[in-house]
This record gives C-alpha cells, structure tokens and sequence, in this order.
C-alpha cells in the first residue's frame, strides 16, 4: 500500500499551467505508485469528472488512487483509498461507507492523534506538516521531524510523511525513518516532471 517511496498528490493551481489529468499521465510514466486527489476549489462535478479520468489511468498502469476528503467521489469512482483529516468526517464513519476493502488515510499531528487513528482504524496515516508549507491553506504550524520520529518508533500502521518536503531536505526526513514521503509542489511545480522524480529517487537510494 504505502510500500513505495514517493506519495504524489495533484495542485493544479502549482501545476505550471498543466492540468492534473497530464500531471497524472506524467507522474505514472515516470513510475508513481501512488497518486490522490486533491483538488479543493473546483466545482464538485469537475471533480468527478477528472476522478473518473484519473481511476482509468490509474487503474489501466496498476496504481493506487487515493481521493482527499471526499467519499462520495471515492466511491462513485472506485478509488483505492479516501484521505481524510482530523476536521473531516470520522474515520469509523467513513468505515461505515467504504467498507473493508477501501484503505482510509487520516492526517495526523500529533502522537495522541497518531494512537487515536490506529485505535480508530484508519489504514494509514499522513504525518505533518513536518516544514513549513503554504500549499494546504488551513494549515496548522510544522510538527518538526520529532513527532515523525515518534511515529516511526512507535505506530505499527503505514505512514506517509508530508508537509513541506522537498529534494533539498529529503534525506533529512528519510533519516528521522520515512519511507514513503508526500510532495506537492516539489512534483507537480516541477518543469520535468520525470526528471523531478528520477532525481528525488537517487536521493533516496540506500
Ligand atoms: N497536508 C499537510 S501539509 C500539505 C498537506 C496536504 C501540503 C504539502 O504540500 P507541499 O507542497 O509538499 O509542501
Ligand atoms: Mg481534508
């Protein structure tokens, strides 16, 4: 599930003028595992329109496709997995909705909520922000990697570090025990999409 190294979710809005459907086509070329939807200013029938576009894509190149906040598109669409955060619907409610067979994400910041989300279910969870970022609006302050620590340490579910992470500070983050790193803007604000994405990866070779 999160057994891959780079965790990509789409902005259009940073995307340098491509839409996410050819930031989804490059991203799979180039090897992604794992792509989300995350789209929080368009009109909720585009939305579903670019999901259903991005499940074919997904599907027909065998990668997990995780839809942020939304369960209704994620269901309509087949998706892989919903992302939701501490603010969203609860994750046993969402259960309740997606059943068994669709993995749920919660974004979590702090150890509490870290132990909370295993106690509550969720299949995995986001770690962050662990830098600053301006990408998310309502953004809450850097947890640092001391709370992703923590969350290596001592959660016995998937993680995905986020928040901030760029190809600068990678290995600092990979060193704290991330193995599966979130990135915005350091992908899809990327002119070579590819050669973004070779490069990030020989940062993060043993
Ligand atoms: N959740 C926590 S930080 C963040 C989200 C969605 C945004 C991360 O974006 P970037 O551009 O990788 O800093
Ligand atoms: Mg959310």
């Amino acid at each position: 599930m999160l057994n891959t190294d780079i965790y990509a979710i789409t902005a259009e809005e940073y995307s340098l003028g491509r839409s996410n459907i050819e930031v989804v086509n490059e991203l799979v070329k180039a090897g992604i595992k794992i792509v989300q939807y995350r789209e929080k200013e368009k009109k909720k029938l585009y939305q579903f329109e670019e999901c259903k576009i991005i499940r074919e894509i997904t599907r027909a190149a065998g990668v997990t496709f995780i839809v942020n906040d939304n369960v209704d598109l994620a269901l309509l669409v087949g998706a892989d997995g919903v992302h939701v955060g501490q603010d969203d619907l609860p994750v046993e409610e969402v259960r309740r909705l997606v059943g068994d067979k669709m993995m749920i994400g919660l974004s979590t910041h702090s150890p509490e909520q870290a132990r909370d989300a295993v106690k509550r279910g969720a299949d995995y969870i986001g770690v962050g922000p662990i830098f600053a970022t301006k990408t998310k609006k309502d953004v809450c302050d850097p947890v640092g990697l001391e709370y992703l620590e923590y969350v290596a340490k001592n959660t016995d579910i998937p993680f995905v570090a986020i928040g901030g992470i760029k190809e600068h500070n990678l290995k600092e983050v990979k060193d704290r025990g991330a193995t599966c790193m979130a990135m915005v803007t350091e992908i899809v604000g990327a002119q070579d999409i590819s050669g973004k994405i070779n490069s990030i990866r020989e940062q993060l070779k043993p």
